[in-house]
């Protein structure tokens, strides 16, 4: 069984940062509405409470922060959360700046998208699903904090985010305090770096010599 034994802080990322070279390994991005869960959602799957920080003020991560799991095996990245109303606007408008650079600069294989299973999806997550789209970069639907529902409705509540933001399947339920949906991810996060290594063997050739990416 597929199984995180290992998870280490590697570095953070800003506008102007030249992006870590991590060899072709898949990486895995966080994104979603500030105070969702996204760093709760890494300290679960790794089991540490302390890897990436966490608030229940809303618009804690400011940075790219960049996770090694089993030695380099993959990446977690954990990134800013969108929609937070009391940000300055400079500051709104920087996170968009930031995140649509990073999206596009390729960096990423895979996103989980968070979306709080208790609330309807807003309309800055549906423009993420725009984005993404956009962007082709393939992605996982997590429903997040489901131990706030009684468990008769998690299930539903998973299935109806996902359908209003507009996505195909149905968002995994997950709560990174009950660690429900710990197994469902985990399988999930075996597929993409399967994925992402046949990918690279095939590309390698043609990325060698190519010039680390900066964010700008
Ligand atoms: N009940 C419950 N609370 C959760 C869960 N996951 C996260 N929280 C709480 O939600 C708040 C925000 O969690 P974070 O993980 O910091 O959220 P974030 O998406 O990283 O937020 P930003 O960094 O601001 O974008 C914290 O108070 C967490 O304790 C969960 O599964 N269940
Ligand atoms: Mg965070």
């Amino acid at each position: 069984m597929f199984s995180i034994k290992k998870a280490e802080f590697v570095t953070s990322c800003s506008l102007g940062s030249t992006l870590p070279d991590l060899g072709g390994a898949a990486l895995i991005a966080m994104v979603g509405k500030s105070n969702v869960g996204k760093s709760s959602f890494i300290n679960a799957l790794c089991n540490n409470k302390k890897l990436a920080r966490t608030s229940a003020t809303p618009g804690k991560t400011r940075l790219i922060n960049f996770f090694s799991i089993n030695g380099g095996e993959f990446y977690l990245v954990d990134l800013p959360g969108y929609g937070f109303a009391k940000a300055p606007k400079s500051e709104q408008d920087k996170w968009a700046e930031l995140m649509e650079i990073y999206l596009r600069s390729g960096h990423v294989s895979h996103l989980f998208l968070l979306l709080d299973s208790r609330h309807e999806p807003t309309l800055a997550d549906r423009q993420m699903l725009v984005w993404m789209h956009y962007y082709n970069i393939p992605y996982t639907i997590i429903a997040t904090k489901v131990d706030k529902l009684p468990k008769t409705k998690r299930k539903a509540a998973a299935a109806s985010v996902s359908r209003a933001v507009g996505a195909l399947d149905p968002a995994i339920p997950f709560s990174a305090e009950a660690k429900i949906g710990l197994e469902d991810v985990l399988h999930r996060i075996e597929q993409i770096v399967t994925d992402e290594a046949r990918i690279f063997a095939n590309e390698r050739e043609n990325t060698d010599n190519e010039t680390p990416k900066v964010l700008e």
